[in-house]
This record gives C-alpha cells, sequence and structure tokens, in this order.
C-alpha cells in the first residue's frame, strides 16, 4: 500500500481490520484437557434448548486446528483478532485451582497471532460462565464477580506480557436478559427480577477485573469492555411506544453506559428493575467508583436497528417488531447508517478515548456449489455498507482504530445451533473443512489496503 491509498483511504494509519469468534462457538474439545464444565456446556446438553439439539462440543473444532485457521487469517491479510478465553478451561472450579493445561493454550494461540503478526484482542468473559459458579447462584451471586477478577488476574500474569488488548465483558446486556429473563442464553432463566442483580454484579466484576488487569499485568495494558449497541426507535409516537423503546434502551445498552462513563443508573430505569423484583440493596457503598475505573477503549457492537412497540399483557415486556426492509437470516434489518449514528452519538456523549467495532457481521443461508466456492454477495454488501458507515464516522471525528467481523468462520450460533452462518470463511462441519467466502476475499482487500479499495455509497 502506498502513502497516497493510506490519506485516501479514510482510516487511519494502523487501523485494525480482523474478525471476531468466542470460544464455545468455534472450540469444541468440551471436555478435553481438564476443562471444567460451562453453563453453555450444561444448558445445551438440556433438551429442548438448541435447535435439533446442536451443542457446542465440537463446533468448529478450533483447540485442534487453531494454526491453521490464523494460517487463513494471515492470508486474508487481517492484523488483528479478537477472540475470547473459556473460564472453565482456565479455572475449572471457576476460582482457585489453575488448569495450566488450559492455560498453555491460549498462551500457544497468542505466540501464534504474534507470530503471524497478528494483534491479539482477549476477551476474557463472552458468556461460558463455569457451572460451579451458576450452581451457586451465577452472577446473581456477588461472589461470582470476585471469581471473575481471579480469572483476569490469572490470565493477565500469564498472557499480559503478550497481550496488549484485553476486553473484560462481551454483551453484558444480552448475557442479563437473554440469559435470564427471555431464557433463550444459559442459564436459562425466566426471572425479569433478576436483570438488577445480574447486570450490576456483571458492571462489578468489570471493575474489578479491569483493575486486576493493570495490577498483574508486567506492562501497561489497553482495557476496556465490550457493549451490545443498536439503534432502537418506538414503533409509533404513541406514549406507550416511546416509553417501551426508552425503556428497552435503557435495559439492554444505556444502563450500561450511564454506570460507566457516569458512575450511575439512569433513575427511570432503576424505578422500573425494582418494580420488576430487582431489589437495590445488591449496589453498595462504592461499586458506582469501582464500576467507572477509567477504561482505555469501549468496543461495541452493532448489527441492526430496533423497532419496539409496548407489549401487552398485566407485566407488560417491550416487543421487538419485525420492519418490512431488506433483512439477514436471523430477521435483523440491514441499517448501516445506525452504526454511523451510533458511533457518532456515544463517542459525543461518553468520550471514551478509543473505540472498536469489536462485532459487526450478517446471516446469510450460505451454499457450497459444485465448483467449492461460496457466494455470498448480500454479506459482502452488508459489510461493504458498514465498512463505508464507519468511515464516515471517523471522518466526523470518532476516534474508531480497528474493526472486527463477525465472524471469522460460521459457528455455533447459540440457540440457533449451527444454522445462522455468520462467518466470512465457510465451515464444512462434516469434514471441518475451511472455505474463504467472496466476502473474505473481499475483507482481505479491503485489509490489505486499509479501505481503500472500498467504492462509495
Ligand atoms: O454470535 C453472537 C456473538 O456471540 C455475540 N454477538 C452477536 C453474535 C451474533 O448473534
Amino acid at each position: 500500500m502506498n502513502g497516497q491509498q493510506r490519506m485516501a483511504s479514510g482510516f487511519p494509519e494502523g487501523f485494525l481490520w480482523g474478525t471476531a469468534t468466542a470460544a464455545y462457538q468455534i472450540e469444541g474439545a468440551h471436555t478435553e484437557d481438564g476443562k471444567g464444565e460451562s453453563i453453555w456446556d450444561r444448558f445445551t446438553h438440556t433438551p429442548g434448548t438448541i435447535e435439533r439439539g446442536e451443542t457446542g462440543d465440537v463446533a468448529a473444532d478450533h483447540y485442534h486446528r487453531w494454526q491453521d485457521d490464523l494460517d487463513l487469517m494471515s492470508r486474508l491479510n487481517l492484523n488483528a483478532y479478537r477472540f475470547s478465553v473459556a473460564w472453565p478451561r482456565i479455572l475449572p472450579d471457576g476460582y482457585g485451582r489453575v488448569n495450566e493445561a488450559g492455560l498453555d493454550f491460549y498462551s500457544r494461540l497468542v505466540d501464534g497471532m504474534l507470530a503471524r503478526g497478528i494483534e491479539p484482542f482477549l476477551t476474557l468473559y463472552h458468556w461460558d460462565l463455569p457451572q460451579a459458579l451458576q450452581d451457586r447462584g451465577g452472577w446473581a451471586n456477588r461472589d461470582t464477580a470476585k471469581a471473575f477478577a481471579d480469572l483476569a488476574a490469572t490470565a493477565a500474569r500469564r498472557l499480559g506480557d503478550r497481550v496488549s488488548h484485553w476486553i473484560t465483558l462481551n454483551e453484558p446486556g444480552v448475557a442479563s436478559v437473554l440469559g435470564h429473563v427471555t431464557g433463550e442464553h444459559a442459564p436459562g432463566a425466566h426471572e425479569p427480577g433478576l436483570i438488577l442483580p445480574v447486570s450490576h454484579h456483571l458492571l462489578v466484576s468489570h471493575g474489578m477485573a479491569t483493575q486486576a488487569i493493570r495490577a498483574e499485568s508486567p506492562r501497561p495494558m489497553s482495557v476496556g469492555i465490550t457493549l451490545n449497541t443498536g439503534v432502537v426507535e418506538p414503533a409509533s409516537d404513541r406514549e406507550d411506544d416511546v416509553v417501551a423503546a426508552r425503556l428497552f434502551e435503557g435495559v439492554w445498552q444505556s444502563m450500561f453506559l450511564e454506570a460507566l462513563y457516569r458512575k450511575a443508573y439512569p433513575d427511570e430505569i432503576l424505578t422500573v428493575l425494582q418494580m420488576i423484583g430487582g431489589s437495590a440493596d445488591v449496589i453498595l457503598p462504592g461499586d458506582m467508583e469501582l464500576i467507572a475505573t477509567p477504561t482505555d477503549f469501549l468496543g461495541v457492537n452493532y448489527y441492526t436497528r430496533m423497532i419496539i412497540r409496548a407489549g401487552a399483557g398485566s407485566t407488560p415486556l417491550p416487543e421487538i417488531v419485525t420492519p418490512g426492509g431488506p433483512l439477514t437470516e436471523m430477521g435483523w434489518e440491514v441499517y448501516p447508517q445506525g452504526l454511523r449514528d451510533l458511533l457518532i452519538r456515544v463517542s459525543a456523549t461518553y468520550k471514551p478515548g478509543v473505540m472498536y467495532v469489536t462485532e459487526n457481521g450478517a446471516a446469510y443461508p450460505d451454499m457450497l456449489n459444485e465448483r467449492g466456492e461460496v457466494a455470498d454477495p448480500d454479506r459482502l454488501r452488508y459489510l461493504e455498507r458498514h465498512f463505508l458507515a464507519a468511515r464516515e464516522a471517523i471522518q466526523a471525528g470518532v476516534p474508531l482504530k480497528g474493526y472486527f467481523v463477525w465472524s471469522f468462520m460460521d459457528n455455533f450460533e447459540w440457540a440457533k445451533g449451527y444454522r445462522p452462518r455468520f462467518g466470512v470463511v465457510y465451515t464444512d462441519f462434516p469434514t471441518q473443512r475451511r472455505i474463504v467466502k467472496e466476502s473474505g476475499r473481499f475483507l482481505a482487500e479491503i485489509a490489505a489496503t486499509n479501505g481503500a479499495a472500498l467504492g462509495e455509497e
């Protein structure tokens, strides 16, 4: 790439282009080398929880194929990779006893990235809580936050000499709501009263882990958190829809942003969470300062716009309306301008020093054709339009320093099993063969030119 391309691309020099994955969704090897049971191991083995009864027992077998996977990332010109560690692979009981074989795996993985010029972004929690901790109340129990600090310290001591970018939590809002209210995710609870204690303890755990990483790392680290963010709009200007959208947005994302950057939960959200059974007694003196421990960056995961209307019934939960526009296989609207608007709004409101798009991508029903190729023009166009939106945000002054496409390869999409394919690399699950999709070749070109290969909208 020449200097002119660097200037022309609209992305700053040194911009990171990567993909993102999560341990449970790709690793497999669910009982191997001393790994403990996670809530997702337990949940997927519970009949009726996952489409077609699928599990992450084998997933994309990345635990055994990681070297080939890193080689492929390198061939796609990617200079960063966001991955997560499986907590019970490192601490099988949740805290205390360390499984050295588990830590060794991540140590080799990190070395493999660095050897290929790929910057590791390590996520400590992408939802696979040790079952041993769930048995003691999971995130509703404050002790889980202390155990998480133990994981952070253990990982930082061993990997902090080589990993410079740490993400404490992935999408705490999803872990809270889908795991404890809708029951769609592990641990599968249906208790709205848990939103407050679970969300609060997740945030406390983030503060504790941030401090633990800094205390244990042998050199200065970049530490941040990844939030689920999207554009939330009311289905109509009727008062109940407007309130429903505001509450949804609050519980889904702004209570996290407000706590992290302004040391307080919005009053309205706190009141509603108490009305539905949460006790504010979980908020101890000093907690809000702990949660707001300064971080170095904010990661945003952006997929779609959510249109909300007031639900029916005596304790109505807000409902997501399916919009009419083009949808991905998840039923999510393709809404790229939302990424630009979100980046600009969050940057202006909370002023994080650095931002990353830590996930963005789309599921489509990909097919391997008779030539052994996967044409995925919809995903390619989805990515292109979102890259353009990110470029506009940068031009508007957003300190965006990197972009991670979800996902590197097709993997286990939680309650939906293996049907939704999010990868830019196709996983042929029966053989575990990887086939680069058309969108993967596109991403490789964007990464090689630092975005100069992008056209105009
Ligand atoms: O697969 C998930 C990921 O684990 C978290 N963010 C959204 C992705 C797509 O649903």
